[in-house]
């Protein structure tokens, strides 16, 4: 019997994110990221960016009906298994954002706070925190800070002499409304990378790596997207999460450098030959 075509739809994933023309991170690291899993990609484009692979000169956030309309097109045409939202662009981009997925409380959303570019470019106005704070958090099923980026969120603005841990940074995220954090560790002082993932009773797992000693561009992206993809090809969270890192650990481990900044994940490690024997 010939196949039916419906048996051959992979899994859709819903992206909301920046373009980044570099191929390293944003949209264009949820894509291929996607792909490589399996996944169909369906990209709605928050706001277009200027930058290298050194960093971010510019940004243009899209307009929200535009968003809107990017989204609701799609939804109504196509069943989406998993959301990711990436960079946001505006505050008038959450907010739309938010009202899009608050329709669709089924389906899992992996958001990935965009707060800074590796280089440390601001991609995120105080008041842009206050409304992902407010308005996306709450819709949240699994939230894919890293540390830097936890303790933004999680700190009582205001009070210099609020200091809190990771653990107790995910404990108010969760507070917050999303139903798991994944704190990546990259930027803390430690021999491996640990990223600790935490739900409402606290500490799920936590998964050491070997640190790798390059600079990295688009590596939170392709994590966030891999735990989507994982989502949505049917995981439980602690799998998608585990596999996820796996996933990402081995990009980073065959990045290359096109240009003259960070690396760039390789998100097709599998698909590329390997170099041929010599021959004796
Ligand atoms: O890596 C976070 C990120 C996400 N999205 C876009 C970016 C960056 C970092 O530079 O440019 C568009």
């Amino acid at each position: 019997m010939p196949q039916d075509p419906q048996d051959l739809i992979p899994p859709i994933v819903m992206v909301f994110a920046a373009s980044d023309p570099s191929g390293g991170a944003g949209l264009q690291a949820d894509i291929m990221t996607l792909s490589s899993m399996g996944c169909h990609p369906l990209s709605v484009v928050t706001a277009i960016t200027v930058q290298d692979s050194a960093g971010v000169e510019d940004a243009l956030a899209i307009d929200a009906d535009w968003v809107s309309d990017q989204a609701r097109a799609l939804l109504e045409d196509m069943p989406v298994a998993a959301f990711k939202i990436g960079m946001l662009g505006s505050v008038e981009n959450i907010a739309a954002i938010a009202e899009i997925v608050s329709d669709y409380p089924e389906i899992p959303l992996v958001f990935d706070p965009v707060l800074a570019s590796g280089r440390g470019d601001e991609l995120a106005s105080e008041e842009m925190i206050f409304a992902m704070r407010e308005l996306l958090l709450p819709q949240t099923t699994i939230l894919t800070p890293n540390s830097l980026e936890a303790r933004r969120l999680a700190q009582d603005e205001g009070n210099d002499d609020d200091n809190p841990d990771l653990a107790e940074c995910a404990r108010r995220l969760v507070g917050a409304g999303t139903e798991f954090v994944l704190v990546t560790g990259t930027h803390e002082n430690t021999a491996q990378v640990v990223n600790t993932l935490y739900g409402d009773h606290g500490r799920i797992r936590a998964d050491a790596w070997e640190r790798l000693p390059g600079s990295y561009h688009g590596s939170g992206c392709t994590l966030a997207s891999a735990i989507a993809a994982n989502l949505a090809n049917g995981l439980d969270i602690p799998e998608a999460v585990r596999d996820a890192q796996d996933y990402t650990w081995q990009a980073l481990a065959n990045a290359f450098r096109p240009g003259m900044g960070q690396y760039l994940p390789d998100r097709f490690f599998w698909a590329r030959e390997p170099e041929p024997e010599d021959e004796p």
